[in-house]
């Protein structure tokens, strides 16, 4: 009797052992389906400190676009990079709360927060040449890949958005785990993703626009902390990415921020694929 009750023991504790081998390597898979980046800054310019960016977007030649916010204080902008001198300066009817813009070919588009009208602009001089009405909830976030519109507006939603006629052609919803991610907001299509920043958050989510799946983070808090020991106090939140596909260029900045930063992002090496994203990109 005392070795049946040994043999059934020796089982048990085989299958269990062999569960538990079952499990580690299951939750050792997750570990590495999510990356994080942290960043390097490889480059720092100044950025006019009253503008409240909702909207960035790099042309070339050290250019960028800028649409800010604020009501009686919007704008759409043009930029030099390297001074950081606004060398164009549209300002919009005081009612409207200037959003999300994106450039396709001489044309930029800029969002409005809660009218659901946006302008249309000629890039080079920034003279408003129409207008356009959004199908999204509200006006947050744009971008393009040069064929389609890619919009947000606050919510979970992405959705894809035709530049003839600005009809919703696509939404997905956008998810880290089975976790909806909220208040997806200012845009860039880079090398095929969606990258967004999230409002009230200090990352990125780098999205698959496909099916909505974030596939990775950015974590950019060491960003804000910077200004802040800096003695930049009055800052807002991280928004605002722009990319220079040319010469793979990065830049980020944020409501109010008085720099703009090209980053470098590196992959984080050691185990944090288990972390709550959640944890590492509460805005501090
Ligand atoms: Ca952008």
């Amino acid at each position: 009797m005392e070795e049946l009750v040994a043999v059934v023991l020796v089982v048990c504790m085989f299958v269990i052992s062999h569960y538990i081998s079952a499990v580690l390597n299951h939750s050792l898979d997750k570990k590495i389906e999510v990356e994080f980046y942290s960043f390097e800054v490889v480059n720092e310019y100044d950025h006019d400190p009253n503008a409240f960016t909702q909207g960035l977007v790099y042309f070339g030649n050290n250019t960028l676009y800028e649409s800010t916010g604020l009501y009686n204080q919007s704008s759409v902008r043009k930029v030099d990079l390297e001074t950081g001198k606004v060398e164009i300066l549209h300002k919009l009817n005081g009612s409207f709360f200037g959003e999300g813009l994106t450039l396709i070919g001489d044309r930029l588009f800029q969002l409005t927060w809660k009218t659901k009208i946006g302008f249309i602009y000629d890039k080079n001089s920034l003279d408003q040449i129409g207008v356009f009405e959004n199908e999204m909830k509200e006006g947050w976030g744009f971008a393009t890949d040069g064929k389609v519109i890619f919009g947000s507006d606050g919510t979970s939603s992405l959705y894809e958005i035709s530049p003839q006629n600005f009809k919703v052609m696509k939404r997905v919803t956008v998810k880290y785990r089975e976790q909806e991610i909220f208040s997806l907001n200012e845009l860039e299509y880079i090398n095929g993703e969606v990258w967004s920043n999230v409002f009230k958050s200090d990352c990125i989510a780098r999205i698959s626009h496909e099916d909505g799946k974030v596939l990775s983070w950015i974590l950019l808090g060491e960003l804000r902390k910077r200004l802040y020991s800096s003695g930049f106090t009055n800052i807002n939140v991280v928004n605002g990415i722009a990319w220079d596909a040319d010469n793979k260029r990065v830049f980020v900045t944020g409501k109010w921020w008085p720099k703009i930063y090209e980053i470098k992002i590196h992959q984080f090496k050691d185990e944090i694929g288990t972390t709550n994203p959640f944890d590492l990109c509460r805005h501090h």
